[in-house]
């Protein structure tokens, strides 16, 4: 597995290589500009989860209502799906508009956390109020290490757990960043809990939860999404009942 897990970092990495060669290009002849940095201090959470970085009002306000907008333009016309919420997974950061946003923001990251590289495939992530996300830990054989999460919209608890019984919580306000690296990425599983109110970790005001989105950026293998499973839900995306 370490050697599968190894050679899917090596292609992630040249495949993106690839792909930034040809965005930078179009960025620079497009003039497309992405929002300023924000100044002000990092506001990093501590944790018990080695790898885990969480990082608070990352976002500027311009940056999440650009990052909001564009999620939502690509939003898929389907009903909600019950207590799950709903999933889109890019192949690669689809427009210029995307990139431009989602570059600056790795690079403030290389810049405040030492952020190792951008990742290329984009994942947009769609909660109603009620809606949560089972626990798991992503696929190492299909996502390679560094997993970056950007939190919009709304506020929603995220809690992991180890294997051993550990368990840790934190809330994840609109604009926050999440990295997820070794151990966070590895031993620990995330979820976030169905219901329309969260528990606030260590006690206050209840959280009311209404629309959520969350934007992913990680390293897929490609042969993922040449899997039959992918290509089936392709042909399923227009079928009458959405599903
Ligand atoms: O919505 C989030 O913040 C987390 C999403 C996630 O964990 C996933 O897509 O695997």
């Amino acid at each position: 597995m370490e050697a599968a897990r190894l050679q899917l970092e090596a292609e992630c990495r040249f495949l993106n290589s690839h792909t930034y060669a040809s965005f930078d290009a179009a960025v620079a002849s497009s003039g497309a500009r992405a929002p300023p940095w924000p100044s002000g201090p990092l506001d990093r959470v501590s944790s018990p989860v080695k790898g885990l970085t969480v990082l608070r009002s990352y976002l500027s306000p311009e940056e999440h209502d650009v990052l909001l907008a564009l999620a939502l333009e690509d939003k898929p016309r389907r009903p909600p799906r019950g207590s799950t919420n709903l999933c889109v997974t890019c192949p690669q950061i689809p427009t210029l508009e995307w990139y431009v946003v989602l570059r600056s923001v790795c690079e403030r990251l290389r810049r405040d956390v030492g952020l190792p590289h951008m990742p290329g495939t984009l994942t947009l992530n769609y909660y109603e109020a009620h809606e949560g996300l089972r626990a798991h830990t992503d696929n190492p054989l299909v996502i390679a290490e560094l997993v970056i999460g950007l939190s919009l919209a709304s506020p929603c608890v995220m809690e992991w757990a180890h294997a051993g019984g550990e368990r840790w919580a934190v809330v994840l306000e609109p604009g926050t960043v999440v990295i997820q690296q070794g151990e966070a990425r590895y031993d620990w599983t995330h979820a976030i809990p169905p219901g329309e109110v969260h528990a606030r970790p260590g006690g206050g005001e209840p959280i009311v939860r209404s629309a959520r989105v969350s934007v992913q950026l990680s390293d897929f293998d490609r042969r993922f999404f040449e899997s039959e499973m992918v290509q089936r839900q392709r042909l399923d995306v227009g079928a009458p009942d959405g599903q």
